[in-house]
């Protein structure tokens, strides 16, 4: 038996050894089911119908509340469900058949904010919490009737939304409770002004102006009001922002007209784009020249991963460094089992310790409905979009630093720029202007001096491993 344990210890290591010298490469992915889900709020949540916005049936951060509404026909009521608590309803203003759809939910869970309403009565915006439970956000100021909660900031200080007016067009607002409404007034010709989303800290709020028949993305600031985002190359301007970063990168959909690089008949596209906060703006791709349509449902609080939905009743996921790719067959490789047999909707990107992960419900044929976690693994440095050390040089293969897309490091020892072992040797090409090291015969080399890690790492690997079973060998003979 002792003699077994060893030969497969001796197996295994030898295989262990090598991958720590030479740094295998990790899955992308990981797929885990949360929780079950009752059919009745995954029928609920599973269509984001009440509003032309990403924002509905949302996680809290920890992925722990899930809000909602249901469609009793007569009457929706807005819900908020735990597998904890089962569902809890929030109730509305009047009972009855009055109406409440919940829109947005502080990452704690802890607050919910909405719109509850009923027939011959204007709609009123809600907060929710489990201290207060129901209650009016606040009046509208005078010249309005009713106010139309869209998002709320992370850190719980800000809604924004949009006010409707006695006469005349709806118009964005911003509200805190310290400073009550802020009208966000119009821009270039706008009539209309709605605001879809809000950065962590309330500072910057973003959304779509109006003016017939175009329509055109916004950010707003203090300090610059709202500035128009401008859309893709097309006649006629049809952009909503539907995303902030903290950084300021909007996100949200712009139109053109799309030939499929000459492959079909050309038709207008709606794209998923990004206006990063320095200005522009940036086509996100299609995965398919096939799908016109791609529309983000939601994005990473750093701007790096965006979820979003194409026509065809898939999905699309765009990461900063490896860009579009078409979510159905990630989520088929990670979880094991064939997308196309399940109802799935993502839902939401959220924080997940370092990295980040796509939080969703869905149904895989009889099966009872679940909460599904895809967690993301951070790209490698020679892949991330990002210019890691800041020598001007991006990514594979622009940074000689990277040896393929894979490589973890854009500054290895090699190229960043410093002698590291003393001998007067800069790097592999001198470093600008020193001697080359002749240890780095490669830029992507992470060593300048000779290498030790080879066949001596992995005997002194074995060496341990060896020594620890023979130590628990030893203990356990010694206890007998
Ligand atoms: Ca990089
Ligand atoms: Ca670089
Ligand atoms: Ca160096
Ligand atoms: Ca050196």
């Amino acid at each position: 038996m002792a003699a077994a344990t060893r030969s497969s210890r001796l197996t295994f290591a030898l295989p262990l050894a090598l991958a720590l010298c030479f740094s295998a490469g990790a899955s992308r992915a990981d797929f885990q089911i949360d929780a079950t889900l009752p059919e009745d709020v995954f029928e609920a949540v599973k269509d984001n119908r009440f509003f032309d916005t990403g924002r509905l049936q949302r996680f809290s951060e920890d992925g722990v509340r899930l809000i909602g509404a249901f469609d009793g026909g007569a009457d929706e009521e807005a819900f908020v469900w735990s597998e904890a608590e089962g569902v809890v309803l929030l109730g509305d203003f009047f009972g009855g058949r009055d109406d409440a759809t919940p829109t947005d939910i502080s990452p704690d869970g802890a607050t919910i904010i909405g719109r509850s309403w009923s027939a011959g009565r204007t709609d009123d915006a809600f907060i929710w919490d489990d201290t207060n439970g129901f209650q009016l956000l606040d009046s509208v100021p005078p010249g309005y009737i009713k106010a139309i909660p869209m998002a709320l900031s992370d850190d719980g200080s800000t809604v924004v939304g949009y006010l409707i007016r006695s006469s005349g067009p709806p118009e964005a607002f911003r509200w805190t409770a310290a400073d009550g409404w802020q009208p966000l007034g119009n821009f270039a010709g706008t009539s209309a002004t709605y605001a879809t989303a809000v950065s962590s800290d309330g500072s910057i709020v973003v959304g779509y102006g109006s003016r017939s028949p175009d329509r055109e993305a916004f950010r707003w600031t203090e300090a610059e009001g709202m500035v128009a985002l401008g859309d893709l190359p097309w006649a006629n301007f049809w952009s909503q922002a539907l995303h902030v970063s903290d950084s300021g990168d909007v996100f949200g959909y712009g139109r053109t007209r799309d030939d499929c690089e000459g492959l079909c008949s050309s038709h207008v596209a709606r794209r998923a784009v990004r206006w990063p906060a320095g200005g522009g703006i940036e086509d996100l791709g299609t995965y398919s020249l096939y799908f016109p349509y791609a529309e983000p449902t939601s994005a990473a609080d750093d701007g790096s991963v965006v979820i979003g939905e194409t026509r065809d009743g898939n999905h699309f996921l765009w990461r900063r460094g490896p860009g579009m790719e078409h979510f159905e067959p990630l989520f088929s490789a990670e979880s094991g089992t064939d997308a196309a047999e399940w109802e799935l909707h993502p839902l939401q990107i959220v924080e997940d310790d370092d990295d980040l992960a796509i939080l969703g419900v869905g149904k895989r044929l009889d099966e009872a409905p679940v909460v599904w976690r895809l967690r993301l693994e951070t790209p490698p440095a020679c892949s991330d979009g990002l210019d890691n050390d800041d020598d001007g040089l991006l990514d594979f293969p622009e940074d000689p630093g990277c040896r393929d897309a894979d490589w973890p490091l854009e500054d290895p020892a090699c190229q960043d720029g410093e002698d590291n072992d003393g001998d007067g040797g800069v790097d592999w090409d001198g470093g600008g202007t020193g001697t080359p090291d002749a240890q780095c015969t490669t830029p992507w080399r992470n060593l300048e001096r000779a290498r030790r890690c080879g066949l001596g790492a992995e005997v002194a690997l074995l060496v341990l491993v060896w020594a620890g079973f023979d130590t628990a060998r030893r203990r356990k003979l010694a206890r007998r």
